[in-house]
This record gives C-alpha cells, sequence and structure tokens, in this order.
C-alpha cells in the first residue's frame, strides 16, 4: 500500500496513515447543506430530503458544491445516517423545522419486522452517487464515506426523533439488554454491508458518527459504542486491509483512549468539548486527530474566529491532524465565514 511507498498524494489520507504533510488538511463536518444558497435551491428540486438523498445526479451535485466553493481536502457523501434505518423498513421522513421523524420501535417482535436482507439493493442510489463522484472530484480531494455508529442510529430508531437525552433508547437498554442488543447487532450488520459498499463505490476514507456517544455511562460506552464499532472496523477491513477509519465518539471525553485503542480507528474526531492539548497527550500517538472548532466560532467569525483556529493549530499540527469542527456547520453559518476560515488555516504554517 502507499504506506510503505510514500506515494499516497491525498493529504486527508497521508495524515490518517501518519504521513508528513504540506499542509494541514481541512474539510467541515456537514459541509454540504442549508448554509449555502445553492444546496437550498437544489433541495428545493428535489422534493423530500430523502429523495435527494436517493438522486444520484442531485446528491452529487450537493456534494460537489461546498468543493467548487472551498476546495476542501475531502468531499462527504451526500446523505444521512437515518437512510439504513429506512433501508430497512422503518418509515423515516424529514420535517422542515422540526428535525428527523421516525415510527418508533419500541418492542422486540417489532426487530423481526425489519427488512434486514434488502439493504444494499435499496441504497444503490447512494452507491451510484459515490461511483460518479469518484469520477468527478479534482484529484486531490479525498472521497469520505460514512455511516451513523450502530448506538446513534438507534436512539433514533427508538426515540422516533432527536432527543436531548436520549431516554427511550437507554430505558429499552437498561431494562432489556438483549433485545437491545439485538437491535445493535442489526444495525452492525447493516452498517457493515452498507460501508463495505462504499468503499466498493470508490470511498476512501469513512467516518463513523457516534453523535450521542456521551449520553451513555461508561459500561454502556463500551458495550454500544466501542464493542459495534470494533466490530465494523474489524469487518471492513477484512476486506480492505489498512483502510482509513475516522470516529466521531461525541462527548466521550476520556474514554475516548479505549475508544481509540480498541477499535483501532484511525482517525478521532474531537468535538467541541474537548481540550486539544489532553487530546494531544492522550491521543495523538494513538490515531491522528480530527476537529474541534465550535460551529458557532464559524458563525461569529473575525478575530474570534481566528484566534481560536490558532490555538488548535498550535496544539495539534505537530502531529497527525486534519482541521474540523466540533460538530456540524449549523445552517446560520455565513458562507464567507467558512472561506474565511479555509483561507486562514491554508495560510498558516
Ligand atoms: O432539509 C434538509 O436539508 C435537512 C438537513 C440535513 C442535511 C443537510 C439532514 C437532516 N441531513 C443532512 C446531511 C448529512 N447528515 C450529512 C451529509 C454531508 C454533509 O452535509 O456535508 C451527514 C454526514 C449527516 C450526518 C448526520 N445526520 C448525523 C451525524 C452528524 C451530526 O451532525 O451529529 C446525524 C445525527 C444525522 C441525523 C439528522 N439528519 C438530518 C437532521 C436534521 C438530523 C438530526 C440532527 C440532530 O438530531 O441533531
Amino acid at each position: 500500500m502507499s504506506h510503505e511507498t510514500g506515494a499516497e498524494t491525498k493529504r486527508l489520507i497521508r495524515a490518517l496513515k501518519g504521513m508528513s504533510v504540506d499542509q494541514t488538511p481541512i474539510w467541515l463536518m456537514r459541509q454540504a447543506g442549508r448554509y449555502l444558497p445553492e444546496y437550498k435551491k437544489t433541495r428545493a428540486e428535489a422534493g423530500s430530503f430523502l429523495d435527494l438523498c436517493y438522486n444520484p445526479d442531485l446528491a452529487e451535485e450537493v456534494t460537489l458544491q461546498p468543493i467548487r466553493r472551498y476546495g476542501f481536502d475531502a468531499a462527504i457523501l451526500f446523505s444521512d445516517i437515518l437512510v439504513i434505518p429506512d433501508a430497512l423498513g422503518q418509515t423515516v421522513s424529514f420535517r422542515e423545522g422540526e428535525g428527523p421523524v421516525l415510527d418508533p420501535i419500541t418492542r422486540l417482535e417489532q426487530l423481526d419486522e425489519l427488512d434486514t436482507g434488502s439493504v444494499l439493493e435499496r441504497l444503490q442510489p447512494v452507491y451510484e452517487t459515490v461511483r460518479r463522484l469518484k469520477a468527478s472530484l479534482p484529484a486531490e480531494t479525498a472521497l469520505i464515506g460514512f455511516a451513523g455508529a450502530p448506538w446513534t442510529v438507534a436512539t433514533y430508531m427508538v426515540g422516533g426523533r432527536t432527543s436531548s437525552d436520549q431516554a427511550a433508547a437507554k430505558l429499552w437498554a437498561y431494562r432489556a439488554p438483549e433485545a437491545f442488543q439485538k437491535l445493535i447487532d442489526i444495525l452492525t450488520e447493516a452498517t457493515i454491508l452498507h460501508l463495505t459498499a462504499q468503499v466498493e463505490a470508490g470511498a476512501e476514507i469513512v467516518q463513523i458518527f457516534d453523535t450521542w456517544a456521551g449520553s451513555l455511562p461508561e459500561a454502556q460506552f463500551r458495550t454500544y459504542s466501542i464493542a459495534p464499532t470494533k466490530k465494523i472496523i474489524h469487518g471492513l477491513r477484512a476486506k480492505f486491509p489498512g483502510l482509513p477509519v475516522i470516529g466521531f465518539p461525541r462527548g466521550a471525553g476520556a474514554l475516548a483512549i479505549d475508544y481509540v485503542r480498541s477499535t483501532e480507528i484511525s482517525g478521532v474526531s474531537l468535538d467541541t468539548g474537548m481540550s486539544p492539548a489532553w487530546a494531544r497527550d492522550n491521543l495523538q500517538t494513538l490515531a491522528c486527530l480530527q476537529g474541534n472548532l465550535d460551529p458557532l466560532l464559524l458563525v461569529a467569525g473575525g478575530a474570534e474566529m481566528r484566534e481560536a483556529a490558532t490555538r488548535i493549530l498550535k496544539a495539534l499540527s505537530h502531529g497527525p491532524f486534519i482541521f474540523n469542527l466540533g460538530h456540524g456547520i449549523v445552517p446560520q453559518t455565513p458562507p464567507d465565514h467558512v472561506a474565511e476560515l479555509v483561507e486562514f488555516i491554508r495560510a498558516a504554517k
């Protein structure tokens, strides 16, 4: 592999493999989306949000929009973590201003109704989008595929919507751990299939979003976040040895050390609250770090944003590092501030 020869030219892949880079690579979580006027236009053309995810022409277009504007080092496939429950046959919709709405799954018997055999077939349009992106992206731009981690996807499947405390999923896990584990296992298998198909279609890196990892106590974090993530990575690497995988165990705090060690993940995306100095001292010898500018500093912009970016670069750019946010871009972000941030990171030495 390029790891040995040093022939790899994409900055993001080099950083994830612990190789030297000429500049700090940068991309931003949720870099396509409602803060861009051109996204809103395409989104309106598509009909529903899922129609956009399953339309390879339009999904390719919105993936490329932030690349054209800002020249990020990576494009992330335009899709959503909730295409998995949709492909499993659960009713999923996205309502304006309300976020995702699912018919909640609350009983063991409902798990038997999930259609685990058709995931790949139903998600073919997503893999077609990946194939098109692979062909149309600039040579220097890495292509990231992604999925939600089983725990995070389960919180939506069980709760039926975004929740601030993930109470429905946690209570099911505490009251009926065997039934809940069955859901986690179904999601783990579906996620391996889904990410494998993305890599086969041309994704060079995959990111696993565990947005709600931080709500789990230590024992459950090990069972529902670390263990399935480890299984997914082993499943992928059995087929694609050395595949770079980035994890986003948001809110994991010091448990990020065990997360990285156990899963053997290549990169860890730091959330906004994580201390860069702590991460440097405790994580950077184990994995490439990614992060972690507060998305609201990108809304504020100006000197405050640049100073925060400088502090992050100072702490982290001496080891393997990818500049990013501590969570996704928010819709009220001025596009000019994104341009300003990219210019600033490009100019930094
Ligand atoms: O109408 C719209 O345009 C809906 C907004 C939107 C967008 C742009 C949703 C609904 N999903 C997405 C795309 C998306 N989601 C991407 C594609 C790449 C990109 O935008 O550049 C990715 C990687 C995601 C991942 C995702 N979806 C996560 C994990 C990351 C994170 O931000 O924590 C989660 C939790 C979701 C669920 C989801 N999808 C959409 C919404 C509004 C939500 C809920 C978020 C929440 O519960 O807070």
